[in-house]
């Protein structure tokens, strides 16, 4: 049985308001909740596709988020294991970078492995085996990067990218004082709304959007940088400041938790690192691998598509009715 007959009801003649559709629903009907949200034709749709067959599917998200300078992109790559002569080449984000399948996720090893054959489609599908045959997917398990750039004038377009179904890296440059306001030319935020903000301020910012966007439950993992010399308690120390910089936001600091607290630190003058970032690493994975739809059943169909749509990627403009076929 593909789906359950609760299910199959639920999309064929159910009504779910969004105070109905509590995610849970959607676990237990194996039915991912935005799918659940759809008209009742296209819900018919899935259900159509459905029955010719699935497969699993091991994608994540991950999104870098806080104010310039604080050291995403460093962070980044850092993750990707670059020497610290590239990292020290590293200019301001313009925008955002997008970095899709950038590590391939060794749930085992607690490991992100930097994807080498990135140009290569995600999902194989093997000859030989019939096609609504899950066994037919071989599927690689893999994270994309959003890294955002920190000038406030981006920040309008962040709503489009920020989803329940990513995780998020939020970036805090330790060094500074939390209740002292921002260098009006470090975010670009000279007579915006947010001139004269704190980085306290900046930091309840990226919190409200990650939960007014993402529900409450998208995972925050803080990673506190610029920690040359400081001690484990002068960390702990960073951390509950930080807690008790947001009275009344408890809602907010649910997104939080000592267990994803990070500190990463570069010591520029001898050329090597103080830390690595390995229990960072570990933590990305755990954080992954728990998220629920890690591992969820897509119509087969869904995967081919893909597949298409990656090996005709160079091209640009696509008929619409090749697409269809
Ligand atoms: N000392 C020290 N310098 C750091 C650390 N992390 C980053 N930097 C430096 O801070 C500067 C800014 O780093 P980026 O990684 O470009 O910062 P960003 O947050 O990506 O900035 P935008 O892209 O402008 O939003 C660079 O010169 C980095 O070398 C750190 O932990 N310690
Ligand atoms: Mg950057």
């Amino acid at each position: 049985m593909i789906i359950s007959k609760l299910g199959k009801d639920i999309l064929i003649h159910g009504i779910l308001d969004d105070k109905a559709l509590h995610p849970s629903i959607s676990i237990q009907l194996k039915i991912p909740e935005e799918v659940l949200r759809w008209d009742i034709e296209t819900r018919h749709r899935y259900l159509e596709y459905l029955k010719k067959g699935k497969a699993p599917i091991y994608r994540a998200r991950g999104m870098i988020l806080g104010c310039a300078g604080a050291g995403k992109t460093t962070l980044l790559e850092r993750l990707q294991k670059k020497s610290l002569e590239d990292i020290q080449k590293i200019k301001s984000t313009v925008g955002l970078d997008v970095h899709n399948d950038i590590f391939e996720v060794l749930e085992k090893e607690g490991e992100l492995e930097v994807a080498v054959r990135k140009c290569e489609p995600a999902i194989h599908i093997k000859e030989n085996v019939p096609v609504d045959d899950a066994e037919k997917i071989e599927e690689k398990k893999l994270l994309s990067i959003l890294d955002f750039g920190g000038q406030c004038m981006y920040y309008a377009c962040h709503q489009i990218y920020l989803s329940k179904r990513a995780f998020y890296i939020l970036v805090v440059d330790m060094s500074k004082n939390l209740e002292d306001v921002i260098d009006e030319e470090l975010c670009d935020q000279k007579d915006t709304m947010f001139s004269n903000w704190s980085h306290r301020d900046f930091l309840l910012f990226w919190l409200k959007s990650v939960h007014c966007y993402c529900g409450n439950e998208a995972p925050v993992i803080l990673v506190a940088t610029h920690a040359e010399g400081k001690s484990e308690q002068e960390m702990t120390g960073y951390y509950q400041e930080l807690m008790t910089a947001f009275p009344g936001s408890s809602t907010i600091k649910t997104h939080l938790s000592s267990e994803r607290y990070f500190s990463s630190s570069l010591k520029k003058p001898y050329g090597a690192y103080i830390e690595s970032v390995d229990e960072l690493e570990r933590k990305i994975v755990e954080v992954i691998t728990s998220q629920k739809h890690w591992g969820e059943e897509i119509p087969l169909d869904w995967a081919l598509f893909e597949k298409f749509i990656s090996e005709k990627k160079e091209t640009k403009v696509q008929k619409l009715d090749k697409l269809k076929e």
